[in-house]
């Protein structure tokens, strides 16, 4: 629904040529002259007296008036002067500042929003106003091209080279000390493949006193509830905070009011900022939660057989008392600055992490877990959603979790929201829009476009037709079914290969420009394969569109390093080859891989055995172990290196593809590298992005060891899928999640393959 176009009104006052309006100026002007004419002679002279004596006057005394008139534009040419110093000084601040300040914050709509107003009150600049994002890894699109500004927890660049903000630096104050600027109190938008120059991290002048929050921190289940903030104790005792200066600008004096620190193994979250309040915050007693001494130290490999599916499980406890402790109930841990972010509201970590917690045996997490959703999740809300992000995590999430826990609660709850999830295939094409508010029942596209992602209208079948199973209800399979026969038979496909968009009305593909198997594009290959395991192998478009698309991608997309020969998929862009390839392209190992189990052509495997070697070395040629978010490749044999990173794709938000892929190619290998791969890949994480009190958190730069830059976020998918597939690579139980009876979302939600229809 759009809204009516605006109208404006001038309102015209005519006069009317035949009115008898009294004429005023004229009668005034004969009437003076007429007055003039009546006075007497001595009257007259006297009067041109006294107006020659002014004009005297008034010349007499024009000197010393100029001089003042002169001093006061003076003063404001220096006015103006302090204005443009002031702009050299600060570069940064208006572009950043821009249109927001001193105005009413932006209105609350949409998924990629969150509290509007920050804790102090003030004036909030809110990142994320203008651009949308896809918040799952695609390229940001903005109708109008202001400055890119990344929106998870990066630095954000002014392309002029200017000081950068740092929006997980904690608070940043204006120049005049006025009302604070915290650039993470907005609304939070996933991060993935925005290009994001870098910079360093500059403060803003001038120095910012600490900001202390008088809002208590209580999070968490009532168990962990206690008076005090453990942030200020470990151990029992105040920690003493090491403080790496970020660029070796800050003043010693500064030192020890860094938000952020690195300790070489363990990141320290600040010691001295409590977490800004939440909505939700009643105000209670600051919570500790439980110190566990041996998560206050780096994890060290004993030289003895170290049980790797302890050191998960140990991981993903840490991860989970950082989420309890500040987060609890909410969308994402923000663990170094001790707080949350929100999304949708729908405490999407908690039930990603639902069936995680389950395989990995933590029954009472999970009970806790368990009994949240139970009492507190509730989708009768007003709140737009993204229909792909609340597919794949919390209606995956909760259908794994009612299949692995028989739990009827998880069932009822996947029931409720899927039916709010429909309006958004009411358009006119029944491709769906992208965001759907699931209190109101209506739903649209982003605000720039009517275009929807492919890979999110392409990625929520698997979700949809099982819940359709299970309630014996067709309207949810029936149409996702529809989405999928409509891009079987759209023309504009490039040997299988998809653009990236969709149009909503005419059901057409948009902006064909782009062919990747990166960002908004992954997981419809990966859904086609999927689909018709899913199905018991009998939908043969599906399996059709698929082997097409994985010729289209041999043909056009894959190439090979000059220097080493590393196999790797590229980009088409307007029918060049882009030599890019985003890490979320290292799913495809593993969904080769899966074909290949299930009776696809052999050389497919050969292909994922090539992909699965570059992904690992996407980690390997990394300073810190981990692999960036986007590389490029080296096309000549007289280079030095295969892999490129640039400065903007040095980041790392705890993706899962490479080890999802590691544990598909070991289960159907056996070859233990490939596990020894994944354990290599868990202790940088440990080592890299581990945060002292609890959680992990996405780093900006994974070539630099002594400093990778924490972004203060956990993406939810590092419970619901990194660590679940860790877990599952180590696991010699191969019949726990069997591969020929279940099928991993995207989102790594395990759901049953249908038993085949009786003969
Ligand atoms: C997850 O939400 C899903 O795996 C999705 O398909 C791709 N991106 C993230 C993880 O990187």
């Amino acid at each position: 629904m759009y809204p009516p176009s605006r109208k404006d009104f001038i309102s015209l006052t005519l006069s009317d040529p035949h009115s008898h309006s009294y004429n005023n100026g004229k009668h005034r002007r004969q009437s003076c002259w007429r007055k003039w004419k009546q006075l007497s002679r001595l009257q007259r002279s006297l009067i041109l007296f006294l107006l020659a004596l002014l004009l005297i006057f008034g010349l007499l005394s024009y000197p010393s008036l100029s001089e003042q008139w002169r001093g006061l534009s003076d003063r404001d040419e220096w006015l103006e002067l302090n204005d443009r110093e002031l702009d050299a000084v600060l570069p940064a601040v208006r572009p950043v500042l821009g249109q927001h300040v001193g105005k009413a914050p932006v209105p609350v709509v949409g998924p990629h929003v969150g509290p509007a107003v920050g804790p102090d009150a003030g004036p909030v600049i809110r990142l994320d106003a203008g651009p949308v994002i896809r918040p799952d890894g695609g390229p940001v699109i903005r109708p109008d091209a202001g400055p890119v500004i990344h929106p998870d927890a990066g630095p954000v660049f002014r392309p002029d080279a200017g000081p950068v903000i740092h929006p997980d630096a904690g608070p940043v104050f204006r120049p005049d000390a006025g009302p604070v600027f915290r650039p993470d109190a907005g609304p939070v938008i996933r991060p993935d493949a925005v290009v994001e120059p870098r910079g360093p991290i500059v403060p803003i002048l001038p120095k910012p006193p600490i900001k202390k929050y008088l809002f208590s921190n209580k999070r968490g289940p009532p168990s962990l509830q206690k008076e005090g903030n453990m942030s200020d104790t470990v151990g029992g005792e105040k920690k003493e905070q090491e403080v790496v200066q970020d660029e070796g600008e800050e003043e010693e004096e500064d030192k020890d009011k860094k938000i952020v620190s690195w300790r070489g193994a363990m990141i320290e979250a600040d010691q001295a900022t409590e977490p800004p309040p939440s909505a939700n915050d009643k105000g209670a007693a600051a919570p500790p939660a439980p110190v566990n001494p041996a998560d206050s130290v780096p994890l060290e490999v004993s030289p003895g057989p170290v049980d790797r599916l302890e050191t998960v499980r140990d991981a993903f406890r840490h991860a989970w008392k950082g989420y309890k402790s500040y987060a609890w109930g909410h969308d994402e841990l923000r663990p170094i600055s001790k707080s949350f972010s929100e999304w949708f509201g729908l405490g999407l970590t908690l039930i990603d992490s639902l069936d995680t917690m389950w395989i990995l045996g933590l029954k009472e997490e999970f009970a806790e877990a368990k009994n949240w959703v139970d009492n507190e999740l509730n989708f009768n809300k007003n709140v737009d959603v993204n229909l792909f992000e609340t597919t794949i995590r919390v209606l995956g999430g909760l259908l794994s979790a009612y299949h692995l826990s028989g739990d009827q609660l998880f069932f009822e709850k996947a029931k409720d929201l899927g039916s709010r999830l429909m309006p958004a295939f009411k358009t006119p094409s029944k491709i769906p829009f992208s965001d759907v508010n699931i209190g109101k029942g209506t739903a649209h596209p982003p605000r720039w476009t009517t275009d929807s992602t492919l890979a999110e209208v392409t990625s929520i079948q698997l979700e949809f037709r099982e819940l359709s199973r299970l309630t014996q209800d067709p309207q949810y399979q029936d149409v996702a079914n529809e989405v999928m026969r409509l891009v079987h038979k759209l023309p504009g496909k490039h040997d299988g290969l998809v653009p990236m968009f969709i149009n909503t009305n005419s059901g057409q593909f948009s902006h064909k420009g782009v062919l990747t198997l990166g960002a908004r594009a992954d997981s419809y290959y990966e859904y086609l394969l999927k689909q018709w395991i899913q199905g018991g192998k009998t939908e043969e478009d599906l399996l059709e569109d698929y082997l097409q698309a994985i010729e289209g991608v041999k043909k056009h997309l894959v190439r090979h390093t000059g220097p080493n020969g590393l196999t790797f998929v590229g980009e088409l862009n307007h029918n060049r080859f882009n030599p890019k390839m985003d890490h979320l392209v290292c799913f495809l190992p593993g969904t080769l891989a899966l074909g290949v189990h299930n009776g696809l052509p052999e050389d497919h495997m050969d292909l994922a055995v090539q992909l699965m070697e570059t992904c690992h070395q996407m980690y390997t040629q990394m300073e810190t172990g981990l692999s960036p978010e986007i590389v490029h490749f080296s096309l000549q044999a007289s280079d030095s290196r295969d892999i490129i990173v640039k400065p903007a794709d040095r980041h790392n938000l705890l993706r899962p593809e490479t080890v999802e892929s590691l544990f598909y190619m070991y289960r159907f290998t056996k070859d233990t590298k490939y596990r020894d791969w994944g354990w290599d890949i868990l202790q940088s994480f440990n080592n890299y992005t581990k945060v002292l009190d609890g959680g992990y958190t996405s780093i900006n730069n994974v070539r630099d060891p002594t400093n990778p830059g924490p972004r203060d976020k956990m993406e939810s998918f590092f419970l619901g899928e990194t660590l679940k597939y860790l877990y599952l690579l180590f696991s010699d139980d191969m019949e726990q999640l069997s591969l020929d009876k279940f099928i991993f979302n995207t989102e790594a939600h395990p759901l049953p393959i249908w038993p085949s229809p009786p003969k």
